[in-house]
């Protein structure tokens, strides 16, 4: 009878551990799915001041209208990158007109988000903008002064260096 007991207890162990399972699994599902949004800047001087650019998923990078744009939002990129806090918020394609998609407009962070992608917006590519209103952000930790833009975007391996540099100090 105790065999009998024991089998019972297993049994219902591992009937009630499939049915969690299952729930835990059904309920997963039904979360919907979040993207994963990554911001960076992009023609600035260095790593942490540039136009900003967007990207969901690995996808194509985008572009950020300038309507509404400003410090609260800036702050945000700022904090996502490591670059501190944002000293400006810049518009009118002030650090070059970027090209493709323009991902994001009339953006409203309230500060508390830790990523770009958290911010309140008009909708991923709903806008009403060309690439001559897109968004740049200059946040404290940009080594450089001046945000006379530097190079040219496709020096992607100067990019990285500055990313290492920035990661390390
Ligand atoms: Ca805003
Ligand atoms: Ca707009």
């Amino acid at each position: 009878h105790k065999c009998l007991f024991f089998s019972f207890l297993f049994f219902s162990f591992l009937f009630f551990s499939f049915l969690f399972f299952s729930f835990f699994f059904f309920f997963t599902d039904l979360v919907p799915t979040r993207y994963r949004t990554e911001v960076r800047l992009v023609n600035g001087r260095d790593y942490c001041q540039g136009r900003v650019e967007v990207r969901r998923d690995y996808g194509q990078w985008g572009t950020v209208c300038d309507d509404s744009w400003d410090q609260m939002d800036a702050n945000v990129v700022c904090r996502e990158l490591g670059c501190g806090i944002a000293t400006g918020a810049v518009s009118g394609a002030y650090f070059g007109a970027g090209y493709g998609p323009i991902y994001l407009d009339e953006v409203q962070c309230n500060g508390n988000e830790y990523y770009f992608g958290d911010c309140a917006n008009a909708g991923w590519g709903n806008h009403n903008c060309n690439h001559g209103e897109d968004a740049g952000v200059i946040c404290s930790a940009s080594v450089s002064t001046t945000t006379v833009p530097y190079w040219p975007t496709t020096s992607t391996t100067l990019r990285k260096k500055v990313l290492e540099i920035c990661f390390t100090c």
